[in-house]
């Protein structure tokens, strides 16, 4: 007989499923065990002096989260979960878990994040974490769904490189035979050759490793970034628009396919309408207004992040809002300074409920003016041959954007950390499982 899954059961109908024995309980007569597979649960209803003694002595001897197969049939029941029920003609023990099982899952007992996560694969049989994992995954899709209708090319570019672009970001080192070599801090380099290259519109969604010591509910040593970099622009709004329309259609998808997954988080999720654009400017006035003061060179900390965001969802009712213009001092030497103001750059951040899911900018594409910018930063171009050559040959105005996928879970369902988000976080305590 064919599987079935337990959310495809018809009253009247043999079936044949398997799963999991999420819950044993046994009451008078009866026996229940809720069988639970990757779409939801079933309960098996055994009684005494009616199922066979063969199917009664295996599931004695049954513990939580034994796999096991259940022949049987589907019979309507008002008491049972899912208002049906399946009574067994044979069961079969495909594979015996050990007890105690070292986590709880069944929402009644709670296991720390750190003890869950070292089970990882058993965590996610819990169907909220299951949840967040189908969500991610329609996220991904909706992503690279709309990369393709709007021309974008996916390309994959290299994890092992000689060095990296970003400010601030640290670099893990491998040894690559007899030469230091470095894991990938970002495809920056990459995505801007891409699009030099002729494909004009790229973009990636790959790992990115950061040797930052941050234990914070937002970092992660190695994340998923989605990338994207675009030729011909007309300034950084034309960036904007990009990320806007992003989540615009991710938001819109996950409300239309998973709305099932998004009823176990307490979140209120909408598509925004229009995304408000502020400068940094003016979003330091609105936070000296509240009696955050940052200098002119500051960036925003995460307690401005969050207090912005709150300001601007009174003001706007939209959870998202971007921040432009960035001071110089914090952005990295390939950011474009607009023409009539060299301490600020063309860049910006994507801040949705209080939290930066992106940065973004128009990058300078003009050889000599990067050279001099990279120098102000303290980095010599000309030992960065294969990025600088790539403006000798016909660059045109681009610019593009990097999103931490974890980050972005996260914010959507608004979890405490981070590490839910992903399935098996990298952290500078946690290199297991
Ligand atoms: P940036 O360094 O700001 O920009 O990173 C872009 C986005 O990646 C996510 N992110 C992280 N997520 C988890 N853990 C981390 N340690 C971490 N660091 C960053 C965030 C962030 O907004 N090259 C530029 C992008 C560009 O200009 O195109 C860059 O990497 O969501």
């Amino acid at each position: 007989m064919e599987r079935t899954y337990t959310s495809e059961l018809k009253s009247g109908k043999k079936v044949l499923v398997m799963g999991w024995a999420r819950n044993i309980r046994e009451l008078g007569g009866l026996i229940f065990i809720q069988l639970a597979d990757r779409e939801g649960s079933v309960q098996v209803t055994l009684k005494k002096g009616e199922t066979d003694d063969k199917i009664l002595k295996i599931v004695k001897e049954m513990n939580r989260e034994d796999c096991f197969s259940v022949e049987g049939s589907v019979v309507k029941s008002k008491q049972a979960p899912g208002g049906v029920e399946l009574k067994p003609t044979a069961i079969e023990i495909i594979s015996k878990a050990d007890t105690p099982l070292p986590i709880e899952f069944d929402g009644k007992i709670k296991t720390g994040l750190d003890k869950r996560l070292d089970y990882r694969f058993l965590d996610l049989r819990n169907p909220r974490n299951m949840a967040i994992f189908k969500i991610r995954s329609q996220m991904f899709k909706a992503t690279t769904d709309f990369f393709d209708s709007q021309g974008f090319m996916n390309i994959n570019t290299p994890k092992l490189t000689v060095a990296g672009v970003e400010s601030g970001a640290e670099l893990f080192p491998v040894m690559y035979f007899n030469k230091e070599a470095f894991l990938s801090q970002s495809p920056q380099i990459y995505k801007q050759m891409m699009v030099m290259g002729g494909f004009e519109k790229v973009y990636e969604i790959a790992p990115v490793f950061r040797a930052e010591k941050s234990h914070t509910t937002r970092h992660l040593t190695e994340f998923t970034g989605i990338d994207f970099e675009m030729g011909f622009i007309k300034d950084v709004h034309d960036v904007m628009d990009v990320n806007e329309n992003l989540m615009k259609h991710i938001i819109g998808h996950i409300l239309k396919k998973c709305d099932e997954e998004l009823k176990i988080f307490d979140i209120k999720l909408k598509v925004p309408k229009k995304i408000p654009r502020i400068t940094m400017k003016e979003a330091k006035e609105m936070l000296a207004k509240k009696g955050k003061k940052l200098g002119e060179k500051d960036d925003l900390d995460a307690e401005g992040e969050k207090l912005l965001g709150k300001l601007m969802n009174e003001k706007t009712g939209e959870d998202f809002v971007f921040v432009y213009n960035y001071p110089w001092e914090k952005r990295p030497f390939y950011h474009m300074k607009p023409e009539d103001d060299p301490s600020i750059t063309s860049s910006f951040d994507l801040i949705w409920n209080g939290v930066e899911i992106s940065t973004g900018a128009q990058r300078e594409h003009r050889y000599d003016i990067l050279k001099k910018q990279a120098k102000e930063k303290g980095v010599n171009l000309d030992e960065m041959k294969d990025y600088g050559n790539i403006f000798l040959f016909g660059s045109m105005p681009h610019g593009g954007t990097g999103f931490g996928l974890d980050r972005f879970v996260e914010c959507l369902l608004k979890l405490e950390n981070i590490r839910e988000a992903i399935l098996l976080p990298r952290d500078p305590e946690r290199l297991t499982p």
